[in-house]
């Protein structure tokens, strides 16, 4: 397959201001009439050739301008006709057959309804067209279908007219006013019912909202739609953004690649971000449906509005979205708990996919799959970006920045160099250096050394920006860090500062310390930066107990554990060494359990240990057996030393009643953390206390967190557990994911077996991607298991991806990254990982998505 590079961008010759659809709807055959208005395009070279895009698709029949026309010929999928003039009507017909459609792209069927998904390439699996996001169109949509198979029918912006015909079927004509690039078009026809409900925008505007459910899920609808009124409401007051119809419609479907999508004035989720109710949905997925709602409701202006003009630009909507959501979740809810789960989703998938073969920079150079290029870091790190931006020049100038930006691009299809123009001049900030996070990968490496001499305290930083493929020199990166140095008696400090180190080395001095102060450096994680800081252990257990910023507290115990569990895992402790070092570990914890001032939430986030995943990132060269032992090693230690607090606490927890304040919230998070440091440190008593707690759970965030727990250990109330759940939930797919995940992703050590024989399972579907994440992305997650030192987890993961290529290679694909890692393994399982990678390689036929991926890890 071909590489596509950004610099090779041409605007489209001709424009496309008007589409026109004619949907005939079938699950089995579906003809679509597709009537475009094309005019050339001022602004591109000109040619009379015009290429419309498809993919499986066969022409039915052209005209052009009215007559039937044989003047077309096919360039690979796609359909080239020439025209001689300056405008034209292009009538194209095509048929397909949704139920055949597995990858899940295009026109689709799922459940008995017909649905769509063409971000980024989808839409030319429907019909042919210039699929690509700088050709903006306004669209009419006319659809078709049986009046009892289809009783609903949606498309993007207003409802104009719809009727019957004799023959029992019906229709509807959409049209949506806002010119859009294909990947935003989406259609929807099914049995649905809706939760619905209105919003009136900060102008007055009356828009209905509806949340389109299968009969028998509306009562778990509610939650997805208080965070849609929160999330419009927010978006005016924060970034002063209105909404642009009177209608916003979300569908919830139950087979769907990933989380959500931005569709104009019709987003289609996936059931897990919208279903939720307590008896069914943890915690955490009751934060998932809030964010995954306020994310795709925000693309309508970064995104939708201002659109990308080519994918190379995806970021540009993606981490300046993601950066919203984030923004949205830390007002709705506990600001630094939040920052402190958004950090460690970042180290846990993207400093990992920086420091690996697939590094690319936030806005990529090439791709052949731009599916492959959905990625954490132009997600997360393309947010973490935009926030170094906020950081260094204030909320209030930022939102200059943002309204210049909005004003501006209004109705493009922009660049990520227009984001940052805009902010430049908006926020008035230099950031000529700072455009290097746009086109340099790989995570920067700051070394960090205080030193002390009479009333001064120097701070000396250099920095790294590590070879990353493709680009094996590196400029440096302009790098914010908030820093604080404490005083050591009065444990407080002179206020905060922001220094940018924007050369490879830079010193800064402090004057008036007579003592050395404790630093404080990349609090709130002001940039994500690897810090490798100089500093002592009774520093670190100091800020673990006084840092006045929640993040670089957190940070400092976590430092704490990394740094021990580095040595220990490398071998490189004595006995009393190790004793020592677990002593001062579990005192710090010891801190955090009896400190009043926290609220649970807090204490939730500081008594997590630092992942396996994070832990092996920090090596050069990882044995996750080792990392695993060590890791399971010290939390049974804490347990035991800590055996009465973590029984005390789970008591005290287990008292309060079930709700979604945060208190209670916090509660619940404790309680069954307790229970993890419990079950390690005595699994006799933590058996047992999971067991009553499952018994006693009114809530599946007490349910799931027992049955995790008693997974990852033998015993009758393992099996009484996962037979009692099983049953209770059966028939709830949502539900039944999680316990084919609760065993994928558990401790025991049979876990490998348990997947084997649960891919067995007559609940068990490759064709479903949430049930194939639920079972194998659990697996390939969970690296004791997945990293079984005799290869069968990488054999079990390459099989998958075959198996997987040919029904969705787009799931398919995600699942390499984990054997991409094989460079940064020891000896034995690299070699073993690498032997995978090339038995895939070597399979015939493999999709783009996969040879892609499969080829950038082994290259
Ligand atoms: N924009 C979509 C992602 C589409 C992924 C296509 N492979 C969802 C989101 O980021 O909001
Ligand atoms: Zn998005």
């Amino acid at each position: 397959p071909p590489t596509i590079r950004r610099e090779d961008y041409q605007p489209f010759p001709w424009t496309v201001p008007e589409v026109s659809l004619d949907f005939d709807l079938g699950l089995e055959a579906t003809r679509i009439v597709s009537t475009l208005k094309v005019a050339r395009n001022p602004a591109a070279e000109a040619s009379p050739t015009i290429r419309l895009n498809g993919d499986g698709l066969e022409v039915v029949s052209v005209a052009i301008d009215g007559e039937p026309s044989n003047g077309w010929t096919m360039d690979g999928d796609d359909l080239l006709l020439t025209l001689p003039g300056e405008a034209h009507e292009i009538r194209i017909v095509t048929e397909i057959d949704p139920s055949a459609n597995t990858q899940l792209m295009g026109l689709y069927a799922s459940d008995g309804m017909l649905c769509t998904q063409c971000e980024a390439q989808g839409f030319r699996r429907i019909t042919f067209f210039p699929d690509r996001p700088d050709v903006l169109s306004t669209y009419r949509v006319k659809m078709h279908g049986d009046a009892e198979t289809f009783p609903v029918l949606l498309c993007n912006g207003n409802l104009e007219s719809t009727g019957k015909d004799e023959d029992g079927t019906h229709w509807a004509e959409w049209h949506d006013p806002w010119p859009k690039p294909s990947y935003l078009f989406a259609l929807v026809a099914g049995q649905l019912v809706a939760n619905t409900d209105s919003f009136t925008t900060m102008n007055g505007r009356e828009v209905t909202l509806n949340i389109y459910v299968r009969d028998g899920d509306l009562d778990r609808t509610g939650h997805a739609m208080e965070s849609l009124k929160k999330s419009m409401r927010w978006d005016e007051e924060t970034f002063g953004r209105e909404y642009d119809l009177d209608l916003f419609n979300i569908v919830a479907v139950s087979d769907f690649n990933m989380g959500a999508m931005e569709n104009k004035g019709l987003n289609v989720f996936n059931t897990k971000y919208v279903l939720a109710d307590e008896d069914t949905a943890t915690d955490g997925d009751f934060d998932g449906v809030e964010g995954v709602i306020a994310h795709e409701y925000f693309h309508n202006w970064s995104g939708n509005r201002i659109t990308c003009r080519d994918w190379f630009q995806l970021s540009l909507k993606e981490g300046f979205t993601v950066l919203r959501d984030q923004l949205f979740s830390q007002d709705m809810g506990s600001a630094p708990v939040k920052r402190i789960e958004d950090v460690r989703v970042l180290r846990g998938a993207q400093f990992p996919e920086d420091s690996g073969p697939l590094a690319h920079p936030i806005r990529p150079d090439s791709y052949r799959e731009i599916s492959n290029f959905y990625t954490a870091t132009v997600y997360n790190k393309g947010a973490e970006v935009i926030r170094m931006m906020r950081t260094m020049c204030g909320e209030e100038r930022f939102r200059k920045g943002t309204d210049l930006y909005f004003d501006r691009h209004d109705g493009e299809a922009a660049t990520c160099e227009d984001f940052v123009r805009a902010i430049e001049e908006g926020a008035g900030l230099d950031l000529e250096q700072f455009r290097r996070w746009y086109s340099q990968a790989g995570t920067p490496k700051i070394t960090v050394r205080l030193e002390h001499a009479g009333n001064t305290a120097t701070l000396h930083l250099s920095q790294d920006v590590p070879a990353t493929p493709g680009q094996p020199e590196k400029q440096p990166m302009p790098i914010p860090l908030k820093l604080a140095l404490f005083d050591r008696e009065s444990k407080s400090h002179r206020g905060e500062e922001l220094i940018v180190l924007d050369s490879q080395e830079a010193s800064f001095t402090f004057e008036g310390f007579a003592q050395p102060p404790v630093l404080s450096i990349n609090r709130g994680f002001s940039a994500p930066v690897v810090i490798e800081r100089d500093i002592a252990q009774d520093d670190l257990v100091f800020l673990a107990a006084h840092d006045d910023d929640p993040f670089a507290r957190y940070e400092a115990l976590q430092d704490l554990i990394v740094s021990h569990l580095k040595q220990s895992v490398n071998g490189d402790l004595a006995d009393a060494e190790r004793d020592s070092a677990r002593t001062a570990i579990a005192a710090a914890i010891r801190a955090v359990l009896q400190d009043d001032a926290l609220d649970d939430l807090m204490r939730g986030e500081l008594l997590v240990l630092p992942s396996e995943t994070y832990l092996a990132e920090t090596m050069a060269v990882a044995d996750p057996g080792r990392i695993h032992e060590e890791r399971q090693a010290l939390r049974a230690a804490i347990g035991a030393t800590l055996k009465d607090d973590f029984s005390a606490l789970h008591k005290r927890a287990s008292a309060v009643p079930y709700s979604l304040q945060p208190e209670a919230r916090g509660a619940r998070k404790v309680k069954t953390q307790a229970l993890m440091f419990l079950a390690a440190g005595d699994p006799e008593l933590g058996r047992a206390m999971a067991w009553a707690q499952y018994e006693a759970a009114d809530n599946m965030t007490d349910r799931q967190g027992a049955l995790m727990v008693l997974t990852g250990v033998d015993g009758i109330e393992r099996t009484n557990a996962l037979l009692d759940f099983y049953n209770r939930y059966k028939g709830n797919a949502l539900v039944v994911d999680k316990w084919f995940a609760l065993q994928a992703g558990s401790m025991h050590p049979n876990t490998i077996e348990h997947v084997k024989a649960l891919a067995e399972h007559p609940d068990f579907t490759m064709k479903n991607p949430n049930r194939v994440r639920s079972l194998f992305m659990a697996f390939a997650y969970n690296p004791h298991a997945f990293h079984a030192a005799d290869g069968e987890g990488y054999r079990l993961v390459a099989d998958v991806i075959l198996a997987l290529d040919p029904i969705n290679p787009q799931t398919a694909a995600r699942f390499v990254p984990q054997l991409g890692k094989w460079r940064r393994m020891e000896p034995k399982r690299s070699a073993m990982m690498k032997e995978q990678l090339e038995r895939i390689a070597s399979a015939p036929a493999l999709s783009r998505d996969t040879y892609e991926q499969v080829s950038r890890s082994l290259g």
